[in-house]
């Protein structure tokens, strides 16, 4: 019988595992704050809601996303951009609460990213069943600085390809507290989000979320 008393981490420690060229992942390195994360996160979605947005062919995404900070990305059947003003309430996105950059500005500079100055948090709320096609995040000034992911609640397998969407994908699964820093030559790989899993977690219920940080402008 296996009782689960030891689930192969400790409870607040983290590790880095490199992914690949450019690419770190801090396995656990956003449990210690995940409480005050999930209360920030409450407090962008009360003033700016998740909503299912439209993809320029005309599909609604899977994903439900909002955004917090100076821009926001935005999809709708013009195109994709980042604006400051959330379409949905005509006011500017809510701020981005000191929690998350904290979280992003150190792991960046763990990573080698000293500086990193994210102006968008776009955060992604996935139910069972949504996914996020293989792609590139393109939308962006300045490739040359990073994007640090977080990842809340339910467990997702990445995929995580090379920079022609023809090249051989690989499986990471992403859990509960895991933050990901992609600089340097992994900016610009294709990458995507396998269709999420039923289940429950304790703190964020039936749901995967990723907080995804930018310097956009
Ligand atoms: C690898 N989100 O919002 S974050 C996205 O889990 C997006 O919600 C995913 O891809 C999610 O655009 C993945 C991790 C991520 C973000 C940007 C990358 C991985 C990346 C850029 C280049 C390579
Ligand atoms: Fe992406």
């Amino acid at each position: 019988m296996n009782l689960d008393l030891f689930d192969g981490l400790p409870d607040v420690e983290m590790r880095e595992e490199p992914l690949g060229p450019g690419a770190m992942v801090l396995r656990g390195s956003a449990r210690l704050e995940e409480t005050a994360l999930v209360s920030a996160i409450e407090d962008v979605a009360r003033a700016a809601p998740f909503r299912h947005m439209i993809t320029p062919g005309g599909f609604r995404m899977s994903v439900a996303m909002t955004n917090c900070g100076p821009l926001g990305w935005v999809s709708d059947k013009t195109g994709y951009r980042y604006a400051a003003i959330d379409p949905v309430s005509g006011l500017p996105w809510p701020m981005m609460p000191e929690s998350f950059l904290k979280l992003a500005v150190g792991a960046a500079a763990n990573a080698g990213f000293p500086g990193y100055t994210p102006d968008a948090c776009l955060i992604n709320r996935y139910e069972p069943g949504a996914k996020l096609s293989l792609h590139q995040d393109r939308d962006e000034q300045d490739y040359g600085k990073p994007i640090v992911s977080v990842s809340l609640g339910l467990p997702a397998v990445f995929l995580f390809g090379g920079l022609k969407r023809s090249d051989k994908l690989v499986r990471v699964q992403l859990v509960h507290g895991d933050v990901v820093v992609w600089g340097g030559p992994a900016r610009l790989r294709y990458h995507g989000v396998q269709p999420l899993k039923e289940g429950h977690h304790p703190l964020i219920g039936g749901y995967r979320i990723n907080l995804t940080f930018r310097k956009a402008g």
